[in-house]
């Protein structure tokens, strides 16, 4: 049995929660802060992030979402949906718009800790970063845009690349709920559009990202 140690706010782990299920693949799901002096996850990966994927056979864990993506992808090929195109330009699309996904979330992380900075916090930092999150966004909403009313971003079947900008939409959207620091969604009603076809699906409906509470001061 595979264990994946995720964060319940997490969109890294949130996208190989969504592509196993989606391929129909058990896990255990193993619930952290990784922030949090408990956490297991220096155990495992030594740059002490979630999520992290491990195996009960010995196999050493592995680690960076976008890896595990590749993991799932290619070990389970012909298990459930194929999550990847078969052309390799058509993959390495799929591969950049991972990049641009992955890096707004990393953004907003950065942003996230620079608000709790309070007194301390640097406004040209936190600029910086928003404009990251905010370019990505504008770019998925071209890329949407572009598609002209196909379902899928990449030759119209649902991949990873779906469940990485999906995972994204799905954090900044938490972010607004909860922080108002972004609004999107008013300003890129297709892209909403294409969001919440893709939150209507199983796997993203029992994903949903829920924050936590640090109790520990981390920066
Ligand atoms: N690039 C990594 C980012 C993972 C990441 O930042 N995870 C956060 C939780 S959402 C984490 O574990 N942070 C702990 C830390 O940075 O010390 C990935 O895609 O897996």
């Amino acid at each position: 049995m595979l264990t994946l140690i995720s964060a319940t706010p997490s969109p890294y782990a949130r996208k190989n929660r969504i592509a196993m299920i989606e391929k129909g693949i058990p896990f255990d799901l193993q619930t952290e802060i990784p922030w949090h002096s408990a956490t297991e996850t220096p155990k495992y990966n030594p740059l002490e992030k979630l999520p992290i994927l491990i195996f009960d056979d010995g196999r050493p864990p592995i680690y960076e979402s976008w890896y595990i993506q590749e993991y799932i992808v290619r070990k389970y090929q012909g298990t459930g949906p194929d999550l990847m195109p078969k052309e390799l330009d058509d993959q390495l699309i799929v591969k950049k718009i991972q990049v641009l996904a992955d890096g707004a979330c990393d953004a907003m992380g950065l942003v996230f800790f620079e608000t709790a900075r309070g007194e301390l916090m640097s406004k040209e930092w936190f600029d910086r970063q928003m404009r990251k999150v905010n370019g990505v966004i504008k770019a998925m909403d071209e890329l949407v845009r572009e598609n002209k009313g196909r379902k899928f971003l990449v030759c119209d079947e649902f991949s990873v690349a779906d469940i990485a900008v999906g995972a994204m939409l799905g954090m900044m959207n938490m972010v607004e709920t909860k922080y108002g620091l972004i609004h999107w969604k008013e300003q890129y009603p297709e892209l909403r559009k294409y969001w919440e076809m893709l939150e209507s699906r199983e796997s993203f409906k029992e994903t949903q990202p829920v924050m936590f509470e640090l109790t520990e001061k981390v920066a």
